[in-house]
């Protein structure tokens, strides 16, 4: 490989940017670490497993939950081989039973007869997750079905108090995950929730924890089950005035993001492996393939987004072998497609479109690993590859550190002198995965005009993957 660490320009990131692009947010450490986690996996657990319900109602006797095979090392192995970052459990869903002894619910695994009432799934799976150098992160409804408070101002020191527990005895929590749905507890009652309360619970416990909501504050919802990010999608979000759940943004927006929005806030892809997000027998047959699985890679994390992948473990307290044979494919076609960067012999021309800087140029550079550590701005940037190469991807890829610049590009292609190829789009992000028909092209030029010369693509790559992976 030719390596090009040439001209690293250390540029101030005020300099290169303009006034407006200067009120733009960037994202916080933990947000930028967060967009690093890329794909992960979502685990359903709980009653539900063992009746067969979507949605609990609270009112399922705690004995049936009996996972009589339990082991989250196999959770955490069958995840890391799949290569997930991290595992989100539903340490709470809407029929409140816990999966942890909690002090403040007389619904858990201590009332079930399972271990005799001493088991603990958040301990078991943030010791698996630990063993396996994957991020823990825990669902926790604030929607409970069960709980006698709920519905009461009482209620909200219940949610606060669960919290501490989860971040005290199991931390360290990586993401917090607060679910929408919010309906009627036991006595007919809705919630009116503390969410400041919330929010400063887990700044006061557990600073580093990112919260993923409808409305963040630091990772927000799609705005859809399905796994896909919208196109484009901004990583800004206006959250003044909205409201998790009934008030939340229009889904739209979830899924764009707003152009000009004041807060950074990555968009997480949540979808499930299955037809619904808890395990059940009849849809064993029924898992997505690995070409499913890899289309939704493209439409999430190749729009800049996260992928939140669910697995749900079965009712003996393993991940069904349906499952764990979809997830090896989605990896061997993830590995297979992404092997060869056809660009590693190619040479690279950057041009910046800022009149004080001189025209540059230096050789391409990969950067897959250590991304973070330079700031090259590179604009209008022509690739002339060894020799004619066949290619129907590019993956461009946007210093988000620097924030998200980038509102529209054009990628022109040619063979020789010939163009034989040319494609536009808006939003880059941390990751912009293009795919398009087999084209052989000899060089292409990337134009970010928009930009004034603020624009910072950090990663240019391209390769040629099985046709049938792509949509014409
Ligand atoms: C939804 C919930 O109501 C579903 O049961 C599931 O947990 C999904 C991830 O979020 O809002």
């Amino acid at each position: 490989m030719k390596s090009i660490c040439l001209s690293v320009l250390l540029l101030s990131a005020t300099a290169l940017f303009a006034q407006d692009y200067n009120d733009l947010p960037i994202p916080s450490k933990k947000q930028l670490d967060w967009h690093e986690t890329e794909y992960y996996l979502f685990m359903h657990f709980g009653p539900n497993t063992f009746t067969g319900k979507e949605w609990g109602e609270g009112t399922e006797p705690e004995d049936i939950f009996n996972p009589a095979q339990l082991d989250c090392r196999q959770w955490c192995r069958i995840a890391k081989e799949s290569g997930a970052k991290a595992i989100i459990i539903t340490a709470k869903h809407h029929d409140g039973f816990c999966l942890w002894p909690s002090k403040f619910s007389k619904h858990t695994v201590r009332e079930s007869k399972w271990k005799n009432g001493k088991g603990d799934i958040l301990k078991e799976l943030s010791q698996a997750c630990k063993e396996y150098g994957l991020k823990f992160g825990v669902y926790l409804s604030p929607w409970d079905r069960n709980h006698p408070d709920y519905g009461t101002p009482k209620y909200n020191d219940v949610f606060v108090n669960m919290m501490k527990e989860i971040f005290q005895n199991y931390g360290p929590v990586w993401e917090m995950w607060w679910d929408g749905a919010n309906g009627e507890g036991p006595n007919g009652k809705r919630q009116v929730y503390d969410w400041k309360r919330f929010e400063n619970t887990v700044k006061q416990y557990s600073p580093k924890t990112v919260v993923f909501s409808d409305i963040g504050p630091d990772v927000r919802w799609v705005g859809n089950e399905n796994g896909i990010a919208g196109n484009p999608n901004w990583n800004f979000l206006d959250t003044v005035g909205f409201k998790r759940g009934l008030g939340a943004p229009p889904t739209d927006t979830l899924n764009h993001g707003n152009y000009w929005g004041k807060s950074w806030m990555g968009a997480e892809c949540d979808v499930s492996i299955r037809p619904g997000w808890f395990w059940r027998e009849s849809e064993n047959e029924k898992v997505k393939t690995p070409q499913q699985l890899f289309d939704i890679y493209l439409k999430s994390i190749g729009r800049g987004a996260n992928l939140l992948l669910n697995v749900p473990p079965d009712a003996r307290g393993l991940i069904h072998p349906s499952d764990s044979i979809a997830l090896t494919g989605f990896k061997k076609l993830r590995d297979e497609s992404f092997a060869e960067n056809l660009l590693k012999t190619a040479n690279t021309f950057y041009q910046f479109s800022r009149k004080e800087l001189p025209e540059e140029k230096i050789t391409l550079r990969s950067v897959d690993k250590d991304n973070q550590s330079y700031t090259v701005n590179l604009q209008n940037f022509i690739v002339e590859m060894a020799q004619p190469t066949k290619i129907n991807c590019i993956i461009l890829r946007e210093a988000i550190h620097l924030g998200q610049t980038i509102r529209s590009f054009r990628i022109v292609m040619n063979n020789g002198k010939k163009v034989v190829k040319e494609i536009t789009g808006s939003s880059v992000g941390r990751k912009r995965i293009l795919t398009f028909k087999p084209a052989t092209i000899t060089s292409f030029t990337v134009y970010l005009e928009d930009a004034k010369g603020m624009d910072n693509v950090i990663n240019v790559t391209a390769y040629l993957m099985d046709e049938k992976l792509i949509e014409k």
